[in-house]
């Protein structure tokens, strides 16, 4: 195993600078290393050209043509084999199962003591999407969490402001000796509606509760924001976006009119004090793929960095406290770097079928249909560190910005300049595959889409679009069923 210790020669300060670091030592792990602030350099100028709506090379250099299992945890292609080695190293941490204190191994110990997953697999399978708990079928599932918050507050930063006792995130499990704080309840509403062409449909709307609350209730009125497990590949694509494209995509007071306010979430860093633009999780809440990872390994898995130096127990929370001790931290600087850089470097599958003629009129109609004034098909990515994520052309469709989805998908939770019914358009690449949903170690063939997992076609994702989304939602509506089918190819074909 490469044994990485950073500490001495990543400096903290100034987390952008690579200037005193030998280039050597760079060159195995720095490349992970880039953070929040390091925003990309563009490297085009011209907007000018008309851009397709798609390319088979969804994730340009970084496209792999693995459409099966693997299609989420697959490497981009042509790392070097430094990188390779490094991306190994990320992957075999992503899928490690943590282990309380004490323990005989010697890596991976210190879970907990609450938490909601033993590793990042358990709820990102094979790096592809959660699966929300399901009350009819016996299958364990994870992969939802519920974040809490207190309504109408935000914190000086604009941060959400925690639940006194039970935190952020309800974590429902914990190691032996201390409470979990609660578990997840779900019940299910039927909502009926119907297609223009009297063709009808159900959804299913859920509503979350925290139950078996181990310190009494939730304090009046805290906020509780379910959310499934997205995917991570691409994630380095996604981050090497220029900031400054993305800034460009936004029209908050919807100057041209067309019912669309996309915003970015200008986020602080509670690091740096700088104001970054948020790029990830549900509302785009976090800046940089470091960070999100960082974030995981507290909040859902227990485990410490140098982000997150302290177990996350409140003071109410007197075993967890008690059981919280051990070396700090739990996961050092170059294995953090390591699962960061796995996750920056999971490559895109190719898209199946992009010559079929009857793909190219489906995408027509996802422009027709306003589906492209969001969920924007192309970006070209900035510098990077990373041969395969510069300069590529990329088409995830997102435009990263925050939308008003309307009051059916409000969480009533602010996160930074969110609102409780905004989302950050998430990206499309891969959709078509994501029927490669892993339970228990079965593929499901189901679709868990949406923040919730509510939608469990792509159908269904669509029609639970509101607010800016109202009229796109319409015209899908009201198309009648070989226009609606076209779509569903193109958007299968992703
Ligand atoms: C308990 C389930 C769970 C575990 C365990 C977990 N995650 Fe996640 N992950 C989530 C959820 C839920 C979100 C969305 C969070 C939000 O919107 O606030 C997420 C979001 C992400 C994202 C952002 C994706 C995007 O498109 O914005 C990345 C990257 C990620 N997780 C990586 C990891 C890594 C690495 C680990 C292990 C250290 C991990 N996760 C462990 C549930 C989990
Ligand atoms: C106003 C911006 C906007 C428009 C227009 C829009 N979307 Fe979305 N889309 C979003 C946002 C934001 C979400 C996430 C909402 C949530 O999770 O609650 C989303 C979610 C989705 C999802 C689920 C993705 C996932 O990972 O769970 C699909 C599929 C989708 N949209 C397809 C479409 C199609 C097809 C159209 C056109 C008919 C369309 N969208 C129009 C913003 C938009
Ligand atoms: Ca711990
Ligand atoms: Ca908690
Ligand atoms: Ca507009
Ligand atoms: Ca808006």
């Amino acid at each position: 195993m490469l044994v990485v210790d950073t500490d001495r020669v990543f400096d903290r300060r100034s987390r952008c600078s690579t200037s005193e670091l030998a280039p050597i030592v760079w060159s195995l792990i720095g490349l992970a290393l880039v953070v929040a602030g390091c925003s990309a350099e563009s490297l085009t100028t011209s907007d000018e050209i008309p851009r397709p709506l798609f390319s088979e090379r969804q994730g340009g250099d970084a496209t792999h043509q693995v459409a099966d299992l693997n299609a989420f945890s697959t490497s981009a292609p042509d790392l070097t084999d430094q990188q390779m080695q490094f991306f190994d190293l990320g992957e075999e941490f992503f899928e490690k199962e943590w282990v309380a204190m004490p323990a005989s191994t010697a890596d991976a110990v210190g879970l907990g003591p609450v938490f909601n997953g033993v590793s990042c697999a358990d709820c990102h399978v094979l790096a592809g999407r959660g699966a929300p708990p399901d009350p009819t079928s016996n299958h364990l599932r994870l992969g939802l969490t519920l974040r809490l918050s207190q309504p109408d507050q935000i914190s000086p930063t604009g941060s959400p402001v925690p639940d006194p006792v039970y935190g952020l995130q309800l974590q429902d499990r914990s190691i032996d000796g201390v409470p979990a704080e609660g578990a997840v309840g779900v019940e299910f509403e039927v909502v009926n509606g119907a297609y223009a062409d009297g063709t009808t449909y159900e959804l299913q709307r859920p509503t979350y509760v925290a139950s078996d609350l181990a310190f009494g209730p939730l304090a009046e009125g805290t906020v509780v924001s379910p959310r499934v497990a997205p995917p991570v590949f691409g994630m380095g694509l996604l981050e090497a976006i220029p900031e400054s494209d993305v800034v460009a995509g936004a029209d908050p007071d919807d100057d041209d009119g067309d019912g669309i306010s996309g915003r970015p979430n200008m986020i602080v860093d509670s690091m740096s004090g700088n104001t970054l633009l948020g790029r990830f999780s549900w509302k785009a809440s976090v800046a940089s793929v470091q960070l999100q990872v960082a974030d995981a390994f507290h909040t859902d898995i227990g485990v410490t960095t140098y982000f997150h130096i302290d177990d996350n127990c409140s003071s109410e929370q007197v075993e967890c406290l008690r059981a919280s001790s051990g070396p700090r931290p739990e996961l050092n600087d170059g294995l953090l770097g390591s699962v960061t850089f796995f996750n920056r470097t999971l490559g895109v599958p190719a898209m199946r079928d992009a010559d079929d003629p009857q793909v190219a009129q489906g995408a027509d109609l996802f422009e027709s249909f306003g589906c492209a004034s969001c969920h924007t098909p192309s970006h070209v990515t900035g510098q990077t560190d990373v041969g395969v994520l510069t300069g590529q052309t990329i088409f995830p469709y997102t435009d990263l910005l925050l939308h008003d989805m309307g009051p059916e998908l409000a969480d009533g939770r602010t996160e930074f300049e969110a609102s409780g019914s905004e989302w950050r358009t998430p990206p499309l690449w891969g959709l078509g595959l994501t029927g490669t949903t892993v339970i228990n170690g079965e593929p499901t063939g189901e679709k868990f889409l949406l923040h919730d997992g509510r939608a469990r076609t792509i159908e269904e994702a669509i029609l639970w679009h509101g607010g800016e989304a109202e009229a796109s939602r319409e015209k899908f509506r009201l198309a009648d069923e070989s226009e609606r089918e076209l779509l569903l190819l193109f958007l299968r074909a992703l």
